[in-house]
C-alpha cells in the first residue's frame, strides 16, 4: 500500500464518530431466554424516556382500529381477534417512545452546538437529544445550523433545483415510514420536477426479494397472509431474526405451532427468540415457561444456505424416487412450472456430503430437515435480511421457490412466500411508486391520468445515488425521512460523496449523522410523526399505510405534536412543488395538501387495486390489495402463467488462514439507525456494541482471547478500510464466520460489494481481517 493510501485512511479511521468504551459482559447461553417480562419492559422504556403520560396512553391506541399503525416493523395485526389491551410489543414500544419524548432540540440548542460539536457525540447521544423543533438551515462555510422561515426553506431548496443542468443532478431518498399519501405526491413531483432518481431504503433491504419474486412469479410481493400462519404445516425461517425485528411474528408462529405446525430455522446465530420465547402479550406467556420456536435449528455458515438448500432438495429427489407423486407435487409441476427436467438434472450432479460441507451442517441433521419436509406440502418460508444482503441473494431466493414449486406450496392456504419486510411503510412507499426503475405501465398511468411526460429512463438507485454523488454527478440530494449517511455501506466513501453535494436536505424527526455529514448547504425540515396528531383545515386526519402483507390499514396519530412548528410530509412535499415548479406544474398542489381524500382518489386513478379507496378504508380500517401469486395465479413476461424452475451455481467462499466472512446485525436495542440502548439482552451483551462474534476455535487459532481489543480490516478494491477497536466476544457461531453491528461496521462493506441482479449493498458478506488493536488507528 502507498504512503499516501496509508495516510488516507488513518485520516478515515479517524473520522469514525468517537464512542466510548463500556463494560462488556456476555451472557450464557441457559440465560438469553430467561427473558425480562417484556411488557414490563416497555413501561420501563416510556419511563426512562420520561414520556409515560404522552407515551403511555398512546401506546393502548397503538395498531388498534382507530388508532396509529406501530411506527416499527411491518408485521401486519392479526385480521379478527385484537388484544383487548393493546396491540403491541416490547420493540413496538421502544419506537414509540423514542419518537413521542418530550425532549426538544430547540434553535438554542444548534446555537450553542457547533455542528463538529454535535458530530463528536455518538449515534446513542444523538438519538437522545430530543425532537427537532423547528426548520433550521447550514448556510456554506457555516458553524452553526440556524432557524429558517419554512418558506424561506422551500425558496431555498428551488433555487438549487432549479439552477441544475439536467433533473437527474437531484436524488430524493425515502425511508419506509412515508405515509402512502405523501409518497405518492413525493414521487409525483418528482416525475414531475423530471427525473427518476428515487432511490429507497428497500434498495438496501428487500430489493433483492422484489427483484426476484417479480422475475420468476410475476409479482414483486410475499405470497402468504397472516391466517396462513395458524394452518399450515412447516415454517422455515431462513435468515431472519424475527424476536428482534418483529416480535410479534412469534405470536403467530406460536398459534401456528399449537394447531400442529413445524418450524424450522436456518441462521449461523442461535438467534433467542428463535430458541425459547415467551409470548410479549399474554401474562402466561410472561410469566410462564419459554417456549422453543423452533423445532429444528440448522446453524448454517454464512452463505451456505444455496448448498444447503440444494442439499435438501437432493434428498426429496431420493424420497421421491422411492415413493413417485408421494414427495413432489407432480400436478402443479406438469401444470404450472416450467423446466422441471433440466432442474433434476442439475440437482442430481450434486455429491450430498459436499453440499452439506459447503453448508456448514451435519449431513444427518439436514437429513432431518429432509424427512420433516418430505411428506407435508403446506410450508412456508419466512425470509430476510440474512438471504437478502447476500452477493448471491437472487439465487439463493431463486432456490427458495425451487423448493416450494416442487412441493407445490405456492398458491394455495397455509403455504407460500413471506419476505418479512422491515420498516412499517417500506410494502406502501414501493406500491406508490417510490420505486428507481418504474414500469412503462406505471408511467404510462401517471401520463394518461396528468398529462405530463414522465421521465422513462431509469433512475438512480441508493448505491448508484451514492456513486454519482461522490463523481459530483449528483448535486442536491434530498431525504424523505432516514438516515442516508449512516444506513448507506462505506461510510467514509459516502461521507466524501454528501460533502460533494450543493445541498442536502432531510425531512426528520431527530437528529441524526446525515444532518451532520452534509453538503456545502443544508436543511433539516422537522416533521409530525405517526403517533402526533394530523390536524388539516382543523380536521384530524388519518393516513394510510401497507403492511407486510398487503394489508392497507389506516392510521391516525393521537398525541400533540412535539412543537407548533412543525407541518406534515405531504404539506412539506406540496409546498415544495409549488415553489419548485410554479405556474409550469400540471398538477393541483393546493388541493392535496388541503385534502388527504384528494391523494386517495388520485392513487385510485394511478394505481391498481385501491378501487373505492375512500369508502373501504373508512368502513373497516383496512382491506387487502389483489395478490393473483396467493391465488395461484402466475403471470410473468417471460414465461407467461408458469412459473419457471431455476438452475443456481454455488458460490465460491473460499477465505485465506487470516480470513473471515463477516455479517452485520442489529441489536435487540435499535431501529436501524436509531439505537435505543447499549445492549443486545437475548445475545446476551450489554453495555457495548463495538463487538465481534467469534468462533471459540477462530480465536485460539487468531492467537486472541475472548475480550480482546482488536481492528478490523477490509481490503476489497485494493482500498483499506479499519474500523478500529471492536471487543472479541465468543460466540457459538460457525468457524469463520464473524457477526458485528450495522451501523458501527459499514465503514467495512465496499461500495462495489452488492447483490448481483438487484444491486443492493451486501452488508451480510464481508471479507475482514482482525488484528490486535493499534491505537494509531483511532
Ligand atoms: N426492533 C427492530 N425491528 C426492526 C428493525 C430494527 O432495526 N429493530 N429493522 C427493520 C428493518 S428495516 C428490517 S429490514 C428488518 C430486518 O430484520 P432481519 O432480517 O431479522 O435483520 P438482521 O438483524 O439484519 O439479520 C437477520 C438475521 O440474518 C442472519 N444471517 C446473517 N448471515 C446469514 C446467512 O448467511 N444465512 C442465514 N440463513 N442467516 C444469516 C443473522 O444471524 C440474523 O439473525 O427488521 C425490521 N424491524
Ligand atoms: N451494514 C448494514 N447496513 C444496513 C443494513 C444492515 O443490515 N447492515 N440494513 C439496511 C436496511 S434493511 C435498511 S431498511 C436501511 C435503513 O435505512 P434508513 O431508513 O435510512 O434508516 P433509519 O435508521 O430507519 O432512519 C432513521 C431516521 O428516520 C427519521 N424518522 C423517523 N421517523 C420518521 C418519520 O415518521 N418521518 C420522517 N420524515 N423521518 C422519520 C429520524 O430522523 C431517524 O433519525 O439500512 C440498511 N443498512
Ligand atoms: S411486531 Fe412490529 S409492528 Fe407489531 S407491535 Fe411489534 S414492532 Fe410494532
Ligand atoms: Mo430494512
Amino acid at each position: 500500500m502507498s504512503n499516501k493510501t496509508k495516510k488516507e485512511t488513518k485520516k478515515q479511521a479517524a473520522a469514525q464518530p468517537p464512542y466510548k468504551l463500556m463494560s462488556l459482559r456476555t451472557g450464557k447461553l441457559k440465560d438469553w431466554s430467561a427473558g425480562i417480562p417484556a411488557v414490563a419492559k416497555s413501561i420501563e422504556n416510556l419511563l426512562k424516556q420520561k414520556t409515560l403520560v404522552r407515551g403511555g396512553k398512546a401506546l393502548f391506541k397503538m395498531n388498534q382500529f382507530d388508532g396509529f399503525d406501530c411506527p416499527s416493523c411491518a408485521w401486519p395485526d392479526p385480521d379478527d381477534e385484537r388484544s383487548p389491551i393493546a396491540e403491541y410489543c416490547e420493540n413496538g414500544a421502544k419506537a414509540l417512545a423514542e419518537e413521542a419524548t418530550k425532549k426538544k432540540i430547540t434553535p438554542l440548542f444548534f446555537k450553542e452546538n457547533s455542528v463538529y460539536e454535535l458530530s463528536q457525540l455518538s449515534d446513542y447521544e444523538i438519538g437522545h437529544l430530543g425532537r427537532i423543533s423547528e426548520p433550521m438551515y447550514l448556510p456554506k462555510n457555516g458553524t452553526h445550523y440556524q432557524p429558517i422561515r419554512w418558506e424561506d426553506a422551500f425558496t431555498k431548496i428551488a433555487e438549487h433545483l432549479n439552477k441544475l443542468e439536467s433533473p437527474d443532478e437531484a436524488a430524493f431518498y425515502t425511508s419506509g415510514r412515508t405515509s402512502n399519501e405523501a409518497s405518492f405526491v413525493y414521487q409525483l413531483f418528482v416525475r414531475e420536477f423530471g427525473t427518476n432518481n428515487l432511490p429507497d431504503c428497500a434498495n438496501m433491504c428487500h430489493e433483492t426479494s422484489g427483484f426476484t419474486l417479480s422475475s420468476i412469479t410475476g409479482t414483486g410481493k410475499g405470497s402468504v397472509t397472516l391466517n396462513d400462519f395458524y394452518d399450515t404445516d412447516i415454517v422455515i425461517i431462513i435468515g431472519q431474526n424475527p424476536g428482534t425485528n418483529s416480535p410479534r411474528m412469534l405470536s403467530a408462529l406460536k398459534k401456528g405451532k399449537d394447531n400442529g405446525a413445524k418450524v424450522i430455522a436456518i441462521n449461523p446465530l442461535p438467534e433467542a427468540g428463535l430458541l425459547g420465547f415467551r409470548d410479549p402479550q399474554s401474562i402466561k406467556g410472561v410469566l410462564g415457561k419459554g417456549t422453543d420456536i423452533a423445532d429444528l435449528y440448522l446453524p448454517v455458515s454464512i452463505n451456505g444456505d444455496l448448498a444447503l438448500l440444494k442439499a435438501i432438495e437432493l434428498l426429496l429427489l431420493n424420497f421421491e424416487k422411492e415413493h413417485p407423486g408421494k414427495v413432489f407435487d407432480q400436478d402443479f409441476i406438469k401444470n404450472k412450472t416450467t423446466g422441471y427436467e433440466e432442474f433434476i438434472k442439475e440437482i442430481e450432479d450434486y455429491n450430498f456430503d459436499e453440499l452439506a460441507s459447503a453448508s456448514g451442517i451435519s449431513g444427518e441433521i439436514i437429513q432431518e430437515a429432509a424427512e420433516m419436509l418430505a411428506y407435508k406440502n403446506r410450508i412456508i418460508v419466512c425470509w430476510g435480511m440474512g438471504v437478502t444482503q447476500q452477493p448471491n441473494g437472487v439465487e439463493i431466493l431463486r432456490e427458495i421457490l425451487n423448493l416450494l414449486f416442487l412441493k407445490g406450496s405456492i398458491g394455495k392456504p397455509g403455504a407460500g412466500s413471506c419476505p418479512v419486510r422491515g420498516h412499517s411503510n417500506v410494502q406502501g412507499n414501493r406500491t406508490m411508486l417510490i420505486n428507481s426503475r418504474p414500469s412503462k405501465a406505471q408511467l404510462d398511468k401517471l401520463e394518461e391520468v396528468y398529462g405530463f411526460n414522465p421521465p422513462r429512463e431509469h433512475g438512480h438507485d441508493v448505491v448508484d445515488t451514492v456513486k454519482a454523488m461522490h463523481q459530483g454527478k449528483v448535486k442536491v440530494h434530498f431525504s424523505m425521512g432516514g438516515n442516508f449517511l449512516s444506513a448507506t455501506p462505506d461510510t467514509n466513501y459516502t461521507a466524501h460523496a454528501m460533502r460533494q453535494l450543493d445541498l442536502s436536505v432531510c425531512v426528520s424527526t431527530k437528529l441524526n449523522r446525515t444532518h451532520l455529514i452534509h453538503g456545502k448547504e443544508a436543511l433539516i425540515l422537522p416533521t409530525i410523526s405517526r403517533s402526533e396528531k394530523d390536524i388539516v383545515n382543523g380536521e384530524l386526519q388519518f393516513i394510510t399505510t401497507e403492511n407486510a402483507m398487503g394489508v392497507i390499514e389506516s392510521s391516525k396519530g393521537m398525541l400533540e405534536p412535539v412543537s407548533k412548528h412543525l407541518i406534515n410530509e405531504t404539506h412539506i412535499v406540496c409546498r415544495m412543488a409549488k415553489a419548485t415548479l410554479g405556474t409550469k406544474s400540471v398538477i393541483d398542489w393546493d388541493r392535496y395538501m388541503n385534502s388527504y381524500d384528494a391523494i386517495r382518489d388520485a392513487i385510485e386513478k394511478c394505481i391498481p387495486g385501491f378501487d373505492n379507496y375512500n369508502q373501504r378504508i373508512r368502513e373497516k380500517g383496512r382491506f387487502y390489495l389483489p395478490n393473483s401469486v396467493r391465488e395461484g395465479n402466475f403471470q410473468t413476461k417471460k414465461y407467461g402463467n408458469r412459473v419457471p424452475f431455476s438452475i443456481t451455481s454455488l458460490p465460491e467462499n473460499s477465505l485465506a488462514a487470516d480470513e473471515y466472512l463477516m455479517a452485520t446485525v442489529r441489536t435487540h436495542d435499535q431501529f436501524n439507525t436509531t439505537i435505543y440502548g447499549l445492549d443486545d439482552r437475548y445475545r446476551g451483551v450489554y453495555n457495548e456494541r463495538r463487538v465481534i462474534f467469534m468462533n471459540k476455535k477462530d480465536i485460539e487459532k487468531g492467537g486472541f482471547a475472548s475480550g480482546d481489543k482488536v481492528d478490523i480490516y477490509n481490503y476489497d478494491d485494493n482500498i483499506e478500510r479499519i474500523a478500529p477497536l471492536f471487543i472479541i466476544v465468543e460466540y457459538p457461531i460457525p468457524e469463520k464466520n464473524t457477526v458485528t453491528y450495522f451501523p458501527e461496521a459499514n465503514v467495512l462493506v465496499s461500495i462495489h460489494n452488492t447483490v448481483r441482479g438487484s444491486n443492493m449493498p451486501a452488508s451480510k458478506h464481508v471479507k475482514i481481517k482482525i488484528k490486535k488493536h493499534n491505537p494509531d488507528n483511532l
